[in-house]
């Protein structure tokens, strides 16, 4: 999309906001820091408005959003107005909330992935986060951003960016965390909380699964395995489980880090990682997966040394031998 095109839709966008009285905000399955801060920034915006909001989210919300989610209230109200935020397709939104599956009238997005399931889209797919989009939407709206909000939209433009690290940051990302900062934001506990704490149990699992660290390929690959024995000797939970797959790419010289997470008896879930060469959406759809460039996944069938055998075969038509 151009600038000029973005600008129209998200006119479009906010007259579709302004309009309605009671709306609804869903939020993506497995939630994280871009939809629970879209959607709480939205709906704080939307109440100092005057407006009856509520958000809803197909799953429960990882405690270390606590800081964002404990402080709105929401008022009982049958929706008119149904908006998702940072949901690239309708499925996304959860079996909880099917009811309201095929009544999304908005939805706000920045994946290039998005299906176009909504009434209204409002898309940018250079975007690095929803809250970018959010940010703008709410000087159209002409809302002033509280501390609150500010740490809200922080948090997404934060969360999706690896604290501003990955490629996809650029200066309007870094613009708006300023932005942020100076309405309040407290950027130093955030990024605490969401990138420098980890559970004990997750600590206990790195620790389980480093012990099954390999280097294949002269070192250029390094596989971790993760087994569901592993899983309950740790006592982790699925949100423990968060980011797992870039703990071998971290390491030195690697160019794919793959990790091997036991699903269920029989059923194994690869997870890679890449820099450089090795395209990791090829390799993956290869074995049945998909995803992006750097990051892509599949699940094989068969025991956790033949998942490592799959994937080392596959990645040997790229690095040569092993
Ligand atoms: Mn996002």
């Amino acid at each position: 999309v151009t600038a000029r095109e973005f600008r129209r839709a998200a006119k479009k966008a906010a007259q579709i906001l302004g309009r309605a009285d009671k709306i609804l905000i869903l939020s993506h399955t497995a939630p994280d820091g871009d939809t629970i801060g879209a959607a709480y920034a939205l709906c704080s915006a939307l109440q100092k408005m005057g407006k009856k909001a509520r958000t809803e989210c197909g799953d429960i919300l990882p405690a270390k959003y606590e800081y964002l989610f404990s402080k709105v209230d929401f008022p009982a109200f049958e929706p008119e107005l149904v908006v998702a935020v940072d949901v690239a397709s309708k499925n996304l939104i959860g079996d909880a909330l099917s009811g309201y599956q095929d009544r999304v009238a908005l939805c706000i997005d920045h994946h290039p992935s998005n299906t176009f399931y909504a009434g209204f889209t409002l898309l940018d797919p250079d975007a690095a986060a929803t809250c970018e989009l959010i940010y703008y939407l709410l000087g159209i709206l002409n809302v002033k951003i509280d501390r609150y909000i500010a740490e809200c939209i922080y948090t997404g433009v934060a969360t999706d960016t690896g604290c501003f690290r990955f490629s996809n940051t650029t200066p309007t990302t870094l613009r708006v965390a300023a932005e942020m900062i100076e309405r309040g934001a407290d950027s130093a506990t955030i990024n605490k909380i969401l990138f420098d704490t980890v559970s004990r149990e997750r600590l206990r699992l790195e620790t389980l699964a480093l012990e099954t660290l390999e280097y294949h390929f002269g070192g250029a690959v390094a596989i971790v395995c993760v087994s569901l024995e592993m899983c309950k000797t740790a006592g982790v939970t699925e949100t423990d489980l968060e980011g797992l797959p870039s703990l071998p790419i971290k390491i030195e010289g690697v160019a794919a880090g793959v990790t091997i997470k036991e699903k269920e008896d029989g059923v194994m879930k690869i997870s890679l990682r890449t820099t450089g060469a090795v395209n990791a959406s090829q390799v993956c759809a290869s074995l049945g997966g998909g995803g992006h460039a750097r990051a892509a996944g599949c699940q094989v069938e068969g025991t956790m040394q033949e998942a490592r055998e799959k994937i080392l075969e596959e990645l040997s038509k790229y690095l040569g031998k092993k």
